[in-house]
């Protein structure tokens, strides 16, 4: 997959208006994954640092232990904004849904969550392979989460993605709860086919991944498949997820037998297949609601 051309020595790395160009755009198209490097000024990254350490004080969403009890536990923990003042400043107030704006096409972006991942000491697990999008209730291209790591990694650490496999299988998700005994059960086990052992069989699959720095980025649609690398000696991967949307996205019906993740309790009341997706669980970022503004 072509990488970012280097930016030349006058040009602002953080500018991404310049840096998000249509050939970026076309690869997210394409791809479904696009690797940036310093994309995300050293304030930003502060930010997600204090909102962690709110989230890691307790005053947070519950936190879901992978491999709970075993040597490779780690936490995952979703949906902060709402408890979390740090994460909300940085998804109303950073860049971050102009870029996504810019490299989906919608002056309109919504907010979908915001997920930790953090793997705080060596020998932390993999996160399973999955696409997220079996788990969201939508359809539709214009969505895009940006992944950032507060740690430096290996690729063998990073993120790892398989590009363009959000237009080819839909797969079921994985069980949480199982995850240590078969990383490929079935989160439905309903209409779509149970995800392949993708790790049992690395060498069959154009598995891409980056040594990264702080301030790195990587957009990812939640469709293509994607799983996380586990830690190495360093023993410190503090990553964050921010998933926002844009004005082709609708609500999709997930089957009733388990939540969606995360829970939103009355969407699938409140719309019917095929509506824009909108309900107080998704506030609007852009254009910046007048609440947020400062006068
Ligand atoms: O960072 C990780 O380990 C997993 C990230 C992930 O699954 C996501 O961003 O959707």
């Amino acid at each position: 997959m072509p990488q970012e051309a280097e930016a030349s020595a006058q040009t602002d790395p953080y500018d991404w208006q310049e840096r998000i160009t249509p050939d970026i755009q076309e690869q997210y198209a394409q791809d479904g994954c696009v690797f940036m490097k310093q994309l995300l000024h050293p304030e930003w990254l502060a930010q997600i640092e204090m909102g962690l350490a709110r989230v890691m004080g307790n005053a947070a969403q519950a936190k879901f232990k992978f491999y709970a009890e075993q040597d490779d536990e780690f936490l995952e923990t979703v949906r902060n904004m709402e408890v979390t003042p740090e994460i909300q400043r940085l998804v109303y107030e950073s860049p971050i849904a102009d870029m996504i704006g810019q490299l989906i096409g919608s002056e309109n972006i919504w907010y979908y969550s915001d997920e930790f991942f953090i793997k705080d000491g060596a020998g932390c697990g993999r996160t399973p392979w999955h696409q997220d999008m079996p788990y969201f209730p939508m359809e539709g291209s214009q969505v895009a989460s940006i992944w950032v790591s507060l740690d430096p990694l290996r690729k063998e650490e990073c993120l790892e993605m398989i590009p363009g496999t959000h237009r080819t299988t839909r797969y079921d998700g994985f069980d949480p709860q199982f995850v240590s005994e078969d990383p490929t059960k079935p989160y439905y086990g309903e209409d779509l086919p149970p995800l392949p052992d993708i790790e049992a069989e690395r060498d069959k699959w154009n598995i891409v991944s980056w040594d990264i720095e702080p301030g790195d980025v990587i957009f990812l649609h939640p469709a293509v498949l994607h799983g996380g690398g586990p830690t190495g000696a360093n023993g410190k991967r503090r990553a964050i997820t921010i998933r926002l949307y844009g004005d082709d996205i609708t609500y999709g019906a997930r089957p009733a037998s388990r939540p969606t993740s995360p829970y939103t309790p009355g969407v699938s009341q409140m719309l019917k297949p095929g509506d824009p997706l909108r309900s107080p669980w998704y506030p609007r970022l852009r254009p910046l609601p007048e609440h947020r503004q400062v006068s």
